[in-house]
């Protein structure tokens, strides 16, 4: 009946207020009279999922027929954040929504915060995704991401005494609209157990891996809707059960606890998302998780291939397989094992549809975070994959040989294997080796890693596999979604919404600096937004602050390299600045209120620290009567994505000031400036790139540069830190007991003054100190301050996850768009 109804008749306000009335009264049986809030929400998802599943079936339906060469995105996280709001949105169907609902005595905007975030990531990495995904289905790519379907995302964090603790994130708890349970795909997975060698009838030694237990993986699909197209991409997720066959065994035995016990752990792999950024765990549930979800996915994609009876020979040009950094690195290895012990293909045949497949992105340069798996452990998890492994490394290290012989060194230093006590599996190596295109994330970074941890093999593969691919965000979520009234003021500007799909078109706005009426326009929804931020920090801190103030905003993960520690130092500089001045001298002062977010990784006790040292501050400085509303500090709890649709479109200025060589890219820093927010920040990642296209009238740059970093590191290890006069003064405060007791805060002090300073803090604090105080000088000129907010957003096209999504599609996956035809 769906598909013979015309999408007019299917959209039209009275069918949809019908269609949510349906759900309420079967699907939530429920009287109609009787509905919350939440309830609303619940009816309003489903009959959005009902569309949305229309058009999934219909776009899947064609796929099928046509089937073009398809890109899968492996990650282990998509932070997707809510969905309601953006399906309406990319459906066209938010108006009519709107309406519906009003009619039904409710309101749009309170039923979206009933949504809980789909929290399926850490932050940028698994944002990324998320965007890219939004971007390969607006642009009419075939594309599929696959990834875990936790039953906990990243947890959910409580601010108890200034400290981090940690509640876990039970999503699941009210069913979920957005996800379809494929109860009929199911695939076995095998772990452990030994490998069987044989001769087969040509003298050929096969290998035959027979796994000691297995598992299901399940597949639950998200359908993901393109803005303005009738094309819908999919996202599978993939979730462990136990398998029948060893529920059996082990009941048959006689062993009913035993048999429960496998069926806990088998659940156990899809259980949580670890919480680390950039930070390498090393637990053997982890490298459980990597597995069972890159052998899922490969089954998936290579039944898929099968059905369409061409020869393996074709397999590279029907399926580019991207590597969302190393976490999918075994995909690798799976698809070699599948092509050489399952479908007897030689060697270097596999070898060669393998390289050709695969494309591996690189999001950091940290050591700490590089992938390495212990041997020992490897071999007791996946004996095959680890014999395929070596044979990989020394084929690899046998050309190495004969393209530079004798340097012993060099085939150390390029090993898939860390000769380490216990030896050590180099993910990053692997995913060089067994992929054709390796590119980092932006111009600085891609060159930083051809120059440090990819070198070796930048001289023996040559320049041509290693490219850059900027970042990008999806100007659908991150403008006309989160920033409602100035996705309005641009499309009645430009004359029409075709920015939303060009971004290049914002350009337009910046003839119209010198309207003063626009202007006001453009400044009066940067208050409006701040308004709302100012509620929600109401809400969540019981502080209250002045949408009048400049807006300072740091929200991202907490880690060290990021240096939310040398901007609370700022802070404190700033409070005691303001405490030292007269009443003249306070007048002059611009108003701040500097606004912090972000997790720190549950075992990561330093940048722990930073959040409570962050909260201490604001105790004392928000009660501070000599301070009044010249500054006031916040630490907004349980950031996330929906909290960061907040955030975003109210920021004035908003911090991006890791050390130079750190910030892989950052694609926060590209929100904020495409919603009229000005940046403060380093020389790092693509804050290099956003210099490029908004002038350096428009943001503000301070601190060493990449390239000065290890000189400097040299320099303070040799003369030892040469403390900054400013900084010495904050250090004195804290540890005279300013805010708390000060032994609190001493192992944080020390990574300042005990032998290192690693993030160069004190090298770059006076020239922080100073580009802070040109944001104060910038802020109180507030007319040119608007045509600089104006000309920031206009000029930010290129950060269109749009532009990075076709780069990779033409310049590593040789895909096309295709047309869904709209049978409506
Ligand atoms: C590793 C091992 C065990 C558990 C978790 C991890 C892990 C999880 C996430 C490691 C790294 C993770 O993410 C790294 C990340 O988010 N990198 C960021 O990627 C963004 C998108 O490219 C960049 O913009 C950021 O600069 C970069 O820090």
């Amino acid at each position: 009946l769906w598909a013979k109804l015309s999408k007019k008749e299917a959209n039209d306000i009275e069918t949809i207020q019908r269609s949510i009335v349906h759900h309420v009264t079967t699907t939530l049986a429920r009287a109609a009279y009787n509905m919350d809030n939440f309830s609303a929400y619940q009816a309003v998802a489903l009959s959005t999922r009902d569309r949305l599943i229309s058009r999934w079936n219909e776009t899947q339906g064609q796929l099928s027929k046509i089937d073009p060469k398809r890109v899968y995105y492996l990650s282990l996280e998509f932070l997707l954040g809510r969905s309601m709001d953006n399906a309406l949105l990319n459906m066209g169907l938010k108006g009519t929504y709107d309406k519906s609902i009003e009619k039904l005595g409710f309101n749009m905007e309170d039923i979206i915060e009933s949504e809980v975030d789909a929290a399926l990531g850490n932050g940028g990495l698994g944002r990324l995704a998320a965007c890219y995904m939004d971007s390969l289905a607006t642009l009419d790519y075939p594309a599929w991401g696959y990834g875990l379907r936790y039953n906990y995302g990243i947890f959910q964090q409580r601010i108890v005494d200034g400290y981090q603790t940690e509640y876990p994130d039970y999503w699941l708890n009210f069913d979920n609209p957005w996800e379809l349970a494929r109860l009929d795909i199911s695939i076995q997975i095998g772990f452990g157990g030994h490998v069987q060698t044989t001769q087969d009838e040509y003298g050929v030694t096969r290998h035959n891996w027979v796994p000691g237990q297995s598992v299901q993986a399940i597949a639950y699909d998200v359908p993901i809707p393109g803005y303005d197209t009738e094309n819908c991409n999919n996202i599978r997720l993939w979730r462990s059960k136990p398998t029948r066959v060893f529920d059996l065994t082990s009941f048959n035995e006689g062993n009913y606890e035993k048999s429960v016990e496998d069926a806990t752990n088998a659940e156990k792999i899809t259980s949580v998302l670890y919480p680390n950024d950039n930070t390498m765990a090393g637990k053997e549930l982890r490298l459980k998780q990597q597995y069972f979800w890159t052998a899922a996915s490969l089954h998936d994609i290579v039944r898929r291939f099968k059905k369409s009876m061409r020869e393996w020979s074709d397999f590279p040009d029907q399926v580019a397989i991207q590597l969302n950094d190393t976490h999918p690195t075994l995909a690798i290895v799976e698809l070699q094992r599948l092509l050489v012990d399952e479908e007897m293909l030689s060697w270097d045949d596999a070898w060669e549809i393998v390289t050709k497949t695969f494309a591996f992105t690189n999001h950091t340069v940290l050591p700490e975070a590089m992938e390495k798996w212990s041997v020992p452990m490897f071999e007791y998890l996946l004996p095959r994959h680890l014999q395929i492994i070596f044979d990989i490394n020394l084929f690899f290290l046998q050309k190495v040989e004969k393209k530079v012989p004798n340097d012993r060194g060099l085939l150390n230093r390029m090993s898939i294997i860390e000769e380490a006590q216990p030896q050590q599996i180099r993910m990053a190596h692997l995913a060089v080796v067994g992929s054709h295109k390796v590119n980092g994330v932006a111009a600085l970074h891609s060159n930083l890693i051809k120059t440090t941890i990819f070198k070796d093999f930048v001289e023996y593969y040559g320049e041509e596999k290693f490219i850059n691919m900027t970042n990008g965000v999806t100007p659908r979520r991150w403008l006309h979604q989160s920033n409602p009234q100035l996705s309005a003021l641009i499309t009645q500007t430009l004359g029409n919404d075709k920015w939303l799909k060009d971004l290049s078109l914002l350009k337009g706005l910046a003839a119209k600096t010198g309207d003063a009426a626009f202007r006001k326009k453009w400044m009066t929804i940067k208050r409006n937004n701040k308004v709302r931020l100012a509620e929600l920090i109401k809400e969540r801190c019981q502080v209250e602050v002045s949408p009048d103030a400049l807006f300072d905003v740091q929200v991202k993960r907490i880690h060290e390299y990021k240096r939310q520690f040398m901007n609370i130092l700022s802070v404190i500089h700033r409070y005691r600045t303001i405490k030292s001045m007269t009443a003249a001298q306070k007048a002059s002062v611009q108003p701040r209120v500097v606004i912090f977010g972000g997790k720190a990784a549950p075992g990561y006790y330093i940048a722990k620290l930073v959040i409570k040292l962050i909260n201490s501050v604001a105790a004392v400085v928000n009660q501070d009567p000599a301070v009044g509303d010249l500054l006031k500090v916040v630490f907004i709890p349980d950031y996330n994505v929906s909290v960061a649709e907040v955030i975003v479109p109210a920021s004035d200025i908003s911090q991006h000031i890791s050390t130079a060589g750190t910030e892989a890219s950052g694609t926060s820093n590209m929100k904020f400036v495409l919603n009229g927010g000005l940046i403060i920040g380093t020389l790092d990642g693509a804050n290099v790139e956003i210099l490029e296209e908004v002038g350096e009238d428009n943001i503000f740059i301070f601190g060493c540069m990449a390239h000065e970093v290890e000189d400097i590191r040299h320099a303070q290890r040799y003369r030892g830190v040469p403390m900054d006069p400013a900084l010495q003064g904050v250090i004195s405060a804290i540890e005279k007991g300013t805010f708390e007791d000060p032994k609190i805060f001493q192992p944080l002090i020390s990574t300042l003054t005990v032998g290192k300073d690693f993030y160069l803090i004190s090298s770059d604090f006076a020239s922080y100190i100073a580009a802070n105080q040109q944001v104060d000088a910038a802020y109180k000129k507030q007319e040119e301050w608007s045509k600089k907010s104006i000309l920031c957003t206009a000029h930010m096209g290129k950060f269109s996850s749009d532009r990075s999504v076709k780069e990779y599609a033409d310049e590593i996956w040789n895909i096309k768009p295709y047309s869904v035809e709209d049978e409506g």
